[in-house]
């Protein structure tokens, strides 16, 4: 992408109202722009990483046997009104009517939705486990929308559903969702723990929430600190076999939101193993049995020939919050440091003198180069001083940038930069693309 013919407007300082780090951020390097409280446009660069998050979600996702649909952002109030939770639900839930005076809703999650979808097509234990998710808008009319993304009110959420004959089969699906959370959150280049949750407004009886550790976080967590290093189990993990110990392996030492905080279990801990910290929740995962099948009559048939209402779980992952997440996780006084994964661009060519022939020709072939080699890169080909181009490309967060200059070409070199670190190396044009595409 050629930076003259993008769409990447960045502000010189973030709006005085926003308050956390990666608010500024998203506002000052142009990935969001507000249209309302808690509702948000997403320009280019935001959307990019948007979107590259949604497909680590769903690659891993996939892996652990989830299956993919698109749900409506509509959905009817009548099923709602089946399950019981229209009424219960609330000020957060966003109520519409329809020319036909049809009640409707626009879903803050989707429950009573893919129950509905489920009891249309499964009838026996035969066709379970299935675990069927999606990644789309939801809306809650949040009491206090804030920092940006962190709490919308429109915001992107991976939910996924599964469905199984009986607890002990539900458990294995719920354990299949604990670790490819963890491997969700590994891949992001982020440190997520686990945390027993309170169930909330989903209910059910057991919950956890994964946290990202950063003082900005609203939630207080209470943890053994071993689980901070303990990591994700990795891709490799036998999904159809007992995944029981490495998620006992982790559920085995303590750790709990402040609803679930038990102060004596943790005190009895050894000082140095108890860490109190705040937390973004990234994802929130639930057990509830037969809280929806069985008001909404989701029967199997069992092996024993009788119908009883389907197992079920839930299963979300904050798409958009993710975004500011990892901005918490990864920032420093010049702006962004994405992850190259996530990033929005692989790598940056910066023309220090537009108009130059010499930079011209060296930037046309490294853009190229760089593109042929599918790193997407972003070309700096304004016509702007070299310290606006620095700036830019560091606020954005681009992870490897070359840097082209008259001075340097006379003497047969560019500058390549390493954003995380702030490594620079002086190279010939040709292997600092080596460099770059490996
Ligand atoms: N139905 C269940 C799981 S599919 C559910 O709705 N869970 S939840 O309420 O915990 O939401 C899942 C995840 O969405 C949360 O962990 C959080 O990361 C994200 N989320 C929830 N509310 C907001 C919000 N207002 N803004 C941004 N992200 C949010």
């Amino acid at each position: 992408m050629r930076l003259s013919r993008y769409f990447m407007p960045t502000l010189r300082e973030a709006p005085a109202d926003a308050q956390i780090v990666s608010h500024q951020l998203m506002l000052r390097a142009g990935l969001i722009r507000q249209e309302a409280a808690g509702i948000y446009a997403w320009l280019p660069l935001g959307l990019k990483v948007l979107k590259k998050i949604e497909q680590v979600v769903r690659e891993e996702m996939n892996r652990a046997g989830a299956v993919e649909i698109l749900m409506p952002t509509l959905q009817l109030a009548d099923l709602w009104r089946e399950s019981g939770r229209y009424d219960a639900y609330g000020d957060e839930m966003l109520r519409i009517k329809d020319r036909h005076d049809r009640d409707l809703l626009y879903g803050p999650t989707a429950e009573e939705v893919v129950t509905d979808i489920f009891r249309s097509y499964i009838k026996s234990y035969k066709d379970l486990p299935k675990n069927l998710y999606n990644i789309q808008w939801k809306f809650r009319d949040e009491r206090r929308p804030r920092f940006g993304v962190m709490r919308g009110r429109e915001f992107l959420m991976k939910d996924a559903y599964s469905f199984d004959v009986d607890e002990a089969a539900a458990r294995k699906s719920y354990n299949r969702m604990f670790l490819a959370y963890l491997n969700v959150y590994a891949r992001l280049g982020l440190k997520a723990i686990p945390v027993k949750a309170d169930p909330g407004p989903i209910g059910g009886d057991m919950s956890h929430e994964f946290m990202i550790l950063a003082d900005t976080g609203e939630s207080e967590v209470f943890a053994h600190r071993d689980l901070v290093e303990m990591g994700a189990p990795g891709p490799d993990v036998d999904w159809e076999g007992d995944l029981e110990p490495e998620v006992a392996r982790r559920t085995s030492l303590y750790s709990a939101s402040d609803e679930m905080h038990d102060a004596a279990r943790f005190e009895a801990m050894p000082q140095d193993k108890r860490m109190t910290a705040r937390g973004i929740e990234v994802g929130h995962i639930f057990y509830f049995g037969e809280k929806y099948s069985r008001p909404m009559k989701a029967h199997v048939t069992g092996p024993d020939g009788k119908d009883a209402p389907v197992h079920m779980g839930s299963y979300g992952v904050g798409v958009s919050r993710l975004v500011a997440a990892i901005i918490e996780a990864s920032h420093d006084d010049a702006g962004i440091i994405w992850p190259d994964v996530v990033a929005p661009f692989g790598a940056a060519v910066l023309n220090l003198r537009a108009g130059d022939a010499a930079c011209d020709a060296a930037c046309e072939q490294a853009y190229k180069a760089l593109s042929d080699a599918g790193l997407d890169p972003l070309y700096d080909d304004r016509d702007e001083r070299p310290g606006a181009k620095f700036a830019a490309t560091d606020l954005v967060g681009i992870p490897k940038q070359l840097i082209i200059g008259p001075k340097g070409l006379a003497d047969g070199v560019v500058e390549l930069k390493i954003r995380g670190t702030g490594e620079r190396q002086t190279l010939s044009l040709d292997a600092a693309l080596k460099a770059i595409i490996g």
